[in-house]
C-alpha cells in the first residue's frame, strides 16, 4: 500500500480499501520481485491499520504462501479455515493477485469460514494500450484520442524523469490483474519511432516501473522503421536487409530489458505504412516481425484494423464494415505461432453499438485477440458519464455460431489450433489528478481489466465492487446515486446519439458532438444514407453489399432478414423507410422521437441525483463530476434536438406526442 501524492486521486485503491487485511496479523512466504511487492503492500496496510507482519505463520490470521504444487502461472486458491484465511498461489504474480482478491473481498475473505477456491485468469494476455505520443500534437493534444490530459510517460519529446505516477499507475493496474502495457501510439510518429533506438533508456526506466506489478512493456513499431529510423532504401518485409535490421534492434531491446513483450503494429492502416507498398499481404508483413522477436519469447500483436479510407462517397460497391475480414479471412493458418491478430470488437470502429466482427469468427487457425476501447472516443469522451461494462460483457458473451458454440472471450482464449490472443483495450488515462478526466470513468478502467480476467463475470456486480472500494466510508446514498447513474448509462447515451446502430453522426475530426451529416460526403466510408424516404445502409447479400455473408450461420441469416434483425442493429444492416416498424411497435422516426426525449431526461434526473451528494464526497470530486454532468445534460439536449429536427425535415412524421422541433 504505497502512498498516493495528496492531490492524486486514490482510485479503487484508498487506504481505507486496506482496512481489513491492514488490521490482521498477516504472514507472507516465497521470493522474487512480485513477492516482495505484496510484501510491501501488506507492511503498508498493516503501519496505517494497526496490525502487523508476523514472521511465524502459525501467529498469523492471514497467509499468502508461494506454493509451487499450484498449478496455473497465475492461479491462487484461496479459503479460511480456524480463523485463518490462506492464499496459495503459484507464484509471484498469483500471489499479488491473491492478496488484491483479499482486498476487494474484505471482511468477507477474513470473517467466517470459506471452503477452498481456485481463481485463475481466462484471458493470459490482459492488455492496455496507450496512445500515448512523446510530443504535444496541436489538435489532438498529447494523446490521440485521450480526455484526461497529458501522457503520464512522456513530457518535452522523451520519457519523465518522474515516473511517480507510472509506478502508481502501475499498482492499479496490477491490483486488477492487467499484465500488458503498450506504451506508445499505435500512429507511430517521427520521435516515438525512436523509441526502438535512441529512447530505449526511457523504455528501461518504464519497464522498471511495470515490472513490481507483474505488467510486460510492448513498443509500437512503424513499418517503415528499418528507413526511416535505420536509414535503409526500403522496408520490404522479404528484404534480408530489413529482416537483419529488425533482428537487430530487437536484440538491442532485449538486451536492455528482458522481460520485454514485444510490438502492437498499425499497418497499411489510415496513412501508417505497411507491406502493401512492396505487394506484399499482411501475413508477410507480421511474420517479418514475429522472426525478430521468436528467439527471446516476444510477441506481435499485428492490427486487422485495414480498410481504404480514400472512399469515394458516390462508390456504392465499397463497404468499409467488409474491409477487415476480406483482408484477413484469406491469410487465415499463415501467421506465425507468435503473432497475434487484434481485431476491434465491431467491423466499423468502436461505436457504441456495432454487431460484432465476423472477422473473429473466421480466424480458427490464427491467434486472436480482441480490442475494446476503454477510451471513451465514441462515447462521450469522458465528458459523459457512460459505463461501458455492459457492452464489453455482450461482447465477450457473444456466440459466434449460436446458442451452442464458442463465445468471443472463448476464441480469445484459445483453442487447439491456436493458443490465446487475449482482451485488448485503449487506456483513458492521463496526467489528470482524478486519472480519467470524468472521475466515474475509472469504472471503465477497473470493469475492463476484471473482465478481461474473467468476462464470464456479471458487470453489474464488478461496478458495485469498484464503487465500494472508490468510495469506502461513504453513506449508502452515495453508493445508490453512484451505481444509479453508470448502471444503464450505455443506453442512455446510445438513446440520444445515433440511433439503431447506424453510427456516427459525429462532428468530424474531434468525434464529439451531434452532426448528423457530418460525414456523409466525406472519404471515410461511414455513411448513413439518410433521404426523405429512409435511412441505413443495405449490407444484405440480397440487395446490398453483403456483408452479411461474411458472418457464420445463425448469424448471416437473423441479419439478413429485416424481420429477425434485432433493433438494435436495424439500421447497421439495412435501409428501411422512416415508418418502418420496429419489434418494439413503433416507427423508426418515433423511436428516434422516443428514445432521445427519453435519453435526455434522464442525464438531467442524474446531475440532479448528484448534486444532493454535496458534503458526502470529497468537495473536488463533487465539483468535477458535478461540472462533467451539466455538460452532459448540455450535450444531451443539443443530440436530441439535431437528431429530432432531422428526422422530421426528413421523413415529414410528426412526433406522435407533440414535442418540441426545430
Ligand atoms: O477510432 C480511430 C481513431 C484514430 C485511431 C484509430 C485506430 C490511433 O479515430 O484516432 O488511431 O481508430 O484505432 O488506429
Amino acid at each position: 500500500m504505497t502512498s498516493t501524492p495528496a492531490d492524486v486521486h486514490p482510485a479503487w485503491l484508498p487506504s481505507a480499501a486496506w482496512r481489513a487485511v491492514g488490521v490482521r496479523r498477516v504472514h507472507v512466504r516465497g521470493d522474487g520481485p512480485l513477492v516482495a511487492t505484496a510484501r510491501d503492500e501488506v507492511r503498508a496496510a498493516t503501519a496505517a491499520h494497526g496490525g502487523t507482519v508476523v514472521d511465524d505463520p502459525a501467529a498469523a490470521d492471514l497467509l499468502l504462501t508461494v506454493d509451487p504444487a499450484v498449478e496455473g502461472d497465475e492461479a491462487f486458491v484461496v479459503g479460511r479455515r480456524d480463523r485463518v484465511t490462506s492464499v496459495r498461489a503459484a507464484g509471484g504474480a498469483a500471489l499479488l493477485h491473491g492478496l488484491h482478491h483479499v482486498v476487494r473481498q474484505g471482511d468477507d475473505a477474513l470473517g467466517s469460514d470459506r471452503a477452498d477456491e481456485r481463481h485463475a485468469p481466462v484471458q493470459p494476455v490482459r492488455m492496455l494500450d496507450h496512445w500515448d505520443n512523446m510530443t504535444v500534437h496541436p489538435v489532438m493534444g498529447q494523446v490521440e484520442r485521450g480526455y484526461a490530459g497529458g501522457s503520464i510517460f512522456y513530457a518535452d519529446g522523451r520519457v519523465r524523469d518522474d515516473l511517480t505516477r507510472v509506478e502508481q499507475y502501475a499498482r492499479l493496474l496490477g491490483s486488477v490483474g492487467i499484465n500488458a502495457v503498450g506504451l506508445n501510439n499505435v500512429n507511430v510518429h517521427v520521435t516515438e519511432a525512436r523509441l526502438l533506438t535512441d529512447h530505449l533508456d526511457g523504455v528501461v526506466r518504464l519497464a522498471g516501473a511495470f515490472r513490481p506489478h507483474g505488467i510486460r512493456v510492448y513498443l509500437s513499431v512503424s513499418f517503415a522503421a528499418p528507413m526511416t529510423v535505420g536509414g535503409l532504401p526500403a522496408s520490404d518485409p522479404l528484404d534480408p536487409d530489413v529482416q537483419a535490421w529488425w533482428a537487430d534492434a530487437v536484440a538491442r531491446v532485449y538486451a536492455a530489458v528482458p522481460d520485454f513483450g514485444g510490438f502492437v503494429v498499425k499497418a497499411d492502416s489510415e496513412g501508417q505504412p505497411g507491406p502493401f507498398a512492396y505487394g506484399r499481404d499482411h501475413a508477410d508483413g507480421a511474420n517479418l516481425l514475429a522472426r525478430a522477436l521468436k528467439p527471446f519469447g516476444g510477441t506481435v500483436f499485428w492490427r486487422a484494423f485495414v480498410y481504404d479510407h480514400h472512399q469515394d462517397w458516390r462508390d456504392r460497391s465499397t463497404d468499409r464494415a467488409r474491409a477487415a475480414h476480406d483482408h484477413f479471412a484469406p491469410l487465415d493458418g499463415r501467421f506465425d505461432d507468435n503473432v497475434v491478430l487484434q481485431v476491434k470488437y465491431g467491423p466499423m470502429d468502436f461505436q457504441t453499438r456495432e454487431p460484432v466482427s465476423p472477422v473473429i469468427a473466421a480466424m480458427a487457425r490464427t491467434r486472436l485477440a480482441v480490442e475494446l476501447q476503454v477510451t471513451q472516443e465514441y462515447t462521450g469522451q469522458q465528458r459523459h458519464a457512460v459505463w461501458l461494462g455492459p457492452q464489453w460483457s455482450e461482447i465477450l458473451r457473444f456466440r459466434l455460431w449460436g446458442d451452442t458454440g464458442p463465445t468471443v472471450a472463448d476464441v480469445a482464449a484459445g483453442s487447439a489450433d491456436a493458443p490465446a490472443g487475449g482482451v485488448v483495450a485503449v487506456s483513458n488515462v492521463g496526467d489528470d489528478e482524478f486519472w480519467t478526466g470524468h472521475p466515474l470513468a475509472q469504472a471503465n478502467l477497473y470493469t475492463f481489466a476484471r473482465l478481461a480476467w474473467d468476462p464470464s463475470a456479471d458487470p453489474v456486480a464488478l461496478l458495485d465492487e469498484w464503487i465500494g472500494l472508490t468510495f469506502p466510508d461513504a453513506p449508502p446514498s452515495v453508493g445508490d446515486t453512484v451505481h444509479g447513474i453508470l448502471d444503464g448509462s450505455w443506453r442512455t447515451y446510445e438513446d440520444y446519439t445515433a440511433p439503431l446502430g447506424v453510427g456516427f453522426m459525429v462532428r468530424p475530426g474531434h468525434h464529439y458532438g451531434p452532426d448528423v451529416d457530418g460525414y456523409e460526403y466525406t472519404p471515410w466510408g461511414t455513411y448513413h444514407f439518410a433521404d426523405r424516404d429512409g435511412i441505413g445502409v443495405d449490407r444484405t447479400r440480397a440487395t446490398g453489399t453483403g456483408f452479411t455473408g461474411q458472418y457464420p450461420a445463425p448469424w448471416r441469416d437473423v441479419y439478413e432478414d429485416v424481420t429477425t434483425c434485432p433493433d438494435d442493429l436495424l439500421l447497421f444492416f439495412h435501409h428501411v423507410p422512416w415508418s418502418h416498424e420496429l419489434h418494439s411497435g413503433v416507427s423508426v422516426a418515433q423511436h428516434v422521437y422516443d428514445t432521445h426525449w427519453a435519453g435526455a431526461a434522464r442525464t438531467e434526473v442524474n446531475a440532479a441525483a448528484w448534486e444532493r451528494l454535496a458534503g458526502q464526497v470529497p468537495a473536488d470530486l463533487h465539483a468535477r463530476v458535478t461540472e462533467r454532468l451539466a455538460e452532459q445534460v448540455r450535450g444531451a439536449h443539443e443530440w436530441r434536438d439535431q437528431l429530432c429536427t432531422y428526422v422530421y425535415r426528413h421523413s415529414g412524421i410528426p412526433d406522435a406526442r407533440g414535442r418540441r422541433i426545430y
